[in-house]
């Protein structure tokens, strides 16, 4: 989960209520919040970031449908917007079990989960062990990474 525009905090909170709100979901574990520094593209403001892990009867297909659906209840209009570009909230999907995926919508793993210190880093809190693209665990992963980029635990101040 992702923000850098509006009241970041509160982005996040709802988007996860909201997500836990959708039937065949349950939110069972949520990651501290961090600041990060913006990747891809620099010139825009510090992100919030967390990751929820989350149990599941959907699809991927329709968990990514029903993603979409909340980004869009923010107000989010995908042909409006950059890449990498600022955003209200932004929901990726980073792994569905071991499932390994190619399809042109959705890619699992995440193509970039694993350069990412504003998505490992939580990660790493709410399942250390897993073992993300390139055969490293998550929380080793996110020692090396929180040393090359920018990112902070989040105390709302
Ligand atoms: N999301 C992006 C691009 N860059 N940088 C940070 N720090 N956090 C993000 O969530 C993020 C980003 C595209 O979705
Ligand atoms: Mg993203
Ligand atoms: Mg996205």
């Amino acid at each position: 989960l992702g923000s850098n525009q509006g009241r970041r905090a509160a982005n996040l909170e709802r988007a996860r209520l909201e997500l836990d709100a959708v039937p065949g979901v349950k939110v069972r574990w949520t990651a501290s919040v961090y600041e990060t520094a913006p990747v891809g593209r620099t010139d825009q403001d510090w992100f919030l970031n967390t990751v929820v892990g989350i149990e599941t009867t959907l699809t991927p297909q329709e968990l990514l449908v029903r993603l979409q659906e909340i980004e869009h209840r923010f107000g989010r209009i995908r042909a409006r917007e950059k890449r990498w570009g600022p955003r209200l909230i932004d929901l990726d999907m980073l792994l569905y079990g071991e499932l390994v995926l190619d399809e042109p919508d959705l890619r699992l793993p995440h193509p970039r989960l694993a350069e990412r210190a504003f998505a490992v880093v939580p990660l790493a809190e709410i399942n250390p062990g897993v073992i993300l693209p390139g055969g490293i665990r998550a929380a080793d992963l996110a020692r090396r990474l929180a040393r090359e980029q920018q990112i902070c635990l989040y105390t709302g101040n």
